[in-house]
């Protein structure tokens, strides 16, 4: 497979940046292309970011609390720009407070994420889906 882009960022007022870049440096490891557009994204950057670049997947990070807000129309819009069968990840501290992982799970796939991660999650392992998951698009696509 070449090596596909990916679109990364931070989204909505979240300033978190370490986990940014650690992503930035371990994905581009593993040997995605990373367009990495930090903190602070509004879901229209990402989504540009990803039509320029032809990226295979964005990977949105939300780390203070209020990612549900966030990444509410995320998918709708992507839709909308015809990235009709991109890849949508989500991960970090989603919702404020400790709801349980599997119904941040649930309420962030009924918003059209294809997987969602706990901060705690291995890289590795999410690595493994992302490269599993872009090999099967391109399959269905072909
Ligand atoms: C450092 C820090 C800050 C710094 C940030 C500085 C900077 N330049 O980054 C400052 C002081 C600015 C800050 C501010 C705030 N913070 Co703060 N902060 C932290 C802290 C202590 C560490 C974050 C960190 O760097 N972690 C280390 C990195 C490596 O981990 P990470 O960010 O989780 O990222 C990893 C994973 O989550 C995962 N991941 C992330 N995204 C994705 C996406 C995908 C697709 C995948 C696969 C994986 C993945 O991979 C990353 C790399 O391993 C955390 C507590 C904590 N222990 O996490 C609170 C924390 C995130 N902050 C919190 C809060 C509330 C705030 C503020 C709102 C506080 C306030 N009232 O002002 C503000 C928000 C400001 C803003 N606009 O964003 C809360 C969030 C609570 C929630 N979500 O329920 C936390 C959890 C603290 C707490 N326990 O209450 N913060």
């Amino acid at each position: 497979m070449s090596d596909p882009a990916i679109v990364l960022g931070v989204i909505g007022a979240d300033c978190h940046s370490v986990g940014n870049k650690i992503m930035d440096v371990f994905f581009s490891g593993e040997g995605f292309r990373v367009v990495n557009l930090g903190v602070m994204v509004s879901q229209l950057e990402f989504v540009d970011a990803a039509i320029e670049t032809d990226a295979a997947a964005i990977l949105v990070s939300s780390l203070y609390g209020h990612g549900e807000i966030d990444c509410q129309g995320l998918r709708d819009l992507c839709i909308e720009k015809g990235l009709d069968r991109i890849i949508l990840y989500a991960g970090g501290n989603l919702v404020v407070g400790k709801t349980p992982g599997a119904e941040v799970e649930e309420k962030f796939r009924a918003m059209g994420f294809d997987r969602v991660f706990r901060p705690d999650v291995d890289l590795k392992e999410a690595a493994a889906l992302l490269r599993s998951d872009i090999e099967a698009r391109r399959a269905e696509a072909s």
